[in-house]
C-alpha cells in the first residue's frame, strides 16, 4: 500500500506548483466523510468549495453516471441528443427561468455571460461598438481565466497575467449608491455574487440584492448573479437570490449542478438576452453532452427530492449557532447563510491554515481563504450528530492558546 508521502512526492516531482493542499492524500468518498490512502476517515468541510451538495458519490447520481456512460457520452452540438432538452425543461422549470446555456467549467459560464451581454449590449441596447462596459465588485471571485482575472481586485490571481481585456468597472460590494453612481450609457450589466466566497464568507447589508434589482431595470443594466458558489441549497435556499425575493436577469450555476461527478455549468436566463447568439457565435465541444445533462437532472433532482434545500438551511443554523457559542479570544466573527459559514479570526491569531491544519488533525477538513478566514461548507445531506460531532472537535482547537 502506498502512503501518503508517495502521493505527495509525485506531485511535487511533476506536478506545477498552483496549488499548495493540505497534506492530505483522499482516496475515498462517501456523502459527508472522506477516506486518506492510510484509512483515516475525515468529515468534509469545504464539499469541493460547494461542488459536492449532494454529498461524495450519491448513489443515484452515480447510478445516472454509470448508465449514461453506457449509453452515450458526447455527441459535439453539431448533432442534437436526447438529455439535452429534458435538462433545459428541468432546470427552467426548477430557477423559472427562459432559456439555458450548457458549459462546463464555472469560468465558462462566467466568459459566456460576458460575451453575451456584450453582444446583447451592442444590439439591443445601441451601444456604440467595443464600448459595453461590465460592472463587478471588488473582492470578486468568479474563475481564473483571462478576462474574469483581469477584472479581479486580488493580486494573487492577476499579477503577471496581464494585458487584460478592457470593459470592466470595479465598485465596492454591498454598496448599492456606488452601483447607481458607476453606470454610465455604456453599461450593460452588474456581475456580482450574493456572497462573496471567495473573499470569506462576505454577506451584504440586508435589502442590498432588492436595491441592485431596482437599480439595475431602472437603468436597463442586466443584473448577473454568480450562483456558481452560492446556488443550488448552499445558503438554505435554491438560490440565494430568493433570501431577498427578487430575480436576476441571468443567474451562473455549476458545480453542485453534476454533484461534483462532472463538471457542468450553465447560463440561466429569464431576459432576452441569451436570444442575441447566433449558430456559431459561441460553444464548447462538451457543453451541454448527454452525460454532463443526465448527471445534472439527476443532481437537481435529488437536492430537491431528498430535502437537502431545507436540511441546509436548518443545518446551516445549528452549526452557526454551535460556533458562535464558541467562546475564545482568537474568534473575530463567525458568519454565515445555510451551510456556507466563515469563521474569521483575529489577525493576531496567526492566520488560518494553522488551524486547518490542527481541524485536520481532528478529523476535520476545511480550507482557510484570504489569510484569517476558515470556511464551514459540509455538503447538504449532514445531519445534527454529525455537526455534535464536528463541534466536540472543534472547540479545543479555538481554546486559548490556539493549535
Ligand atoms: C479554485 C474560491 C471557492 C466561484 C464563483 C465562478 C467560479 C468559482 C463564485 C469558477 C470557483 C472555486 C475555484 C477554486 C477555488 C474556488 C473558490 F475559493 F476561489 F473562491 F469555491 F470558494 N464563480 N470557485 O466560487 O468556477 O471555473 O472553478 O468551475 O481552486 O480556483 P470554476
Amino acid at each position: 500500500m502506498r502512503d501518503s508521502r508517495y502521493f505527495i512526492d509525485l506531485e511535487q516531482q511533476f506536478g506545477a506548483f498552483n496549488y499548495k493542499p493540505l497534506d492530505v492524500v483522499l482516496h475515498r468518498g462517501q456523502g459527508i466523510w472522506v477516506w486518506d490512502v492510510e484509512g483515516h476517515r475525515y468529515l468534509d468541510c469545504l464539499a469541493a468549495y460547494s461542488a459536492v451538495n449532494q454529498g461524495h458519490c450519491h448513489p443515484k447520481i452515480l447510478k445516472t453516471l454509470i448508465d449514461q456512460a453506457q449509453t452515450l457520452c458526447l455527441t459535439s452540438r453539431a448533432f442534437r441528443n436526447d438529455q439535452l432538452g429534458p435538462f433545459y425543461q428541468e432546470v427552467c422549470a426548477l430557477t423559472r427561468s427562459h432559456r439555458v446555456l450548457p458549459m462546463n467549467s464555472g469560468a465558462e459560464a462566467v466568459e459566456t455571460v460576458i460575451k453575451s451581454v456584450r453582444k446583447w449590449g451592442y444590439e439591443v441596447k445601441g451601444i456604440p461598438r467595443d464600448r459595453a462596459e461590465v460592472i463587478v465588485c471588488a473582492g470578486n471571485f468568479h474563475g481564473r481565466t483571462l478576462a474574469i482575472v483581469g477584472f479581479s481586485t486580488d493580486p494573487k490571481s492577476r499579477a503577471g497575467f496581464g494585458p487584460f481585456a478592457p470593459g470592466f468597472t470595479v465598485i465596492p460590494f454591498g454598496d448599492a449608491a456606488a452601483l447607481e453612481r458607476a453606470i454610465t450609457p455604456h453599461t450593460v450589466a452588474f456581475l456580482v455574487e450574493p456572497i462573496q466566497g471567495e473573499a470569506g464568507v462576505i454577506i451584504p447589508p440586508r435589502g442590498y440584492l432588492q436595491e441592485v434589482r431596482r437599480i439595475c431595470t431602472a437603468h436597463n443594466v442586466v443584473l448577473i448573479l454568480d450562483e456558481i458558489q452560492t446556488g443550488l441549497g448552499r445558503t438554505g435556499r435554491l438560490l440565494a437570490e430568493e433570501h431577498e425575493g427578487i430575480e436576476a436577469d441571468i443567474t451562473l450555476v455549476g458545480k453542485a449542478l453534476s454533484g461534483g461527478f462532472y463538471p457542468v455549468s450553465a447560463v440561466l436566463s429569464t431576459s432576452e438576452v441569451l436570444g442575441v447568439l447566433r449558430p456559431g457565435e459561441h460553444g464548447s465541444t462538451f457543453g451541454g453532452n448527454p452525460l454532463a445533462c443526465a448527471v445534472a437532472r439527476t443532481a437537481l433532482r435529488v437536492l430537491v427530492e431528498e430535502g437537502m434545500i431545507e436540511n441546509s438551511e436548518k443545518m446551516g443554523e445549528f452549526f452557526l449557532a454551535g460556533l458562535r457559542a464558541i467562546r475564545s479570544p482568537l474568534i473575530k466573527e463567525v458568519r454565515g447563510r445555510g451551510l456556507m459559514i466563515g469563521l474569521e479570526l483575529q489577525p493576531e491569531a496567526g492566520g488560518a491554515r494553522r488551524f486547518c491544519q490542527a481541524l485536520k488533525e481532528r478529523g476535520i477538513l476545511c480550507k482557510d481563504t484570504h489569510e484569517h478566514t476558515i470556511r464551514f461548507s459540509p455538503p447538504l445531506v449532514i445531519q445534527r450528530p454529525d455537526i455534535e460531532w464536528a463541534l466536540d472537535r472543534i472547540l479545543p482547537v479555538f481554546a486559548s492558546a490556539g493549535p
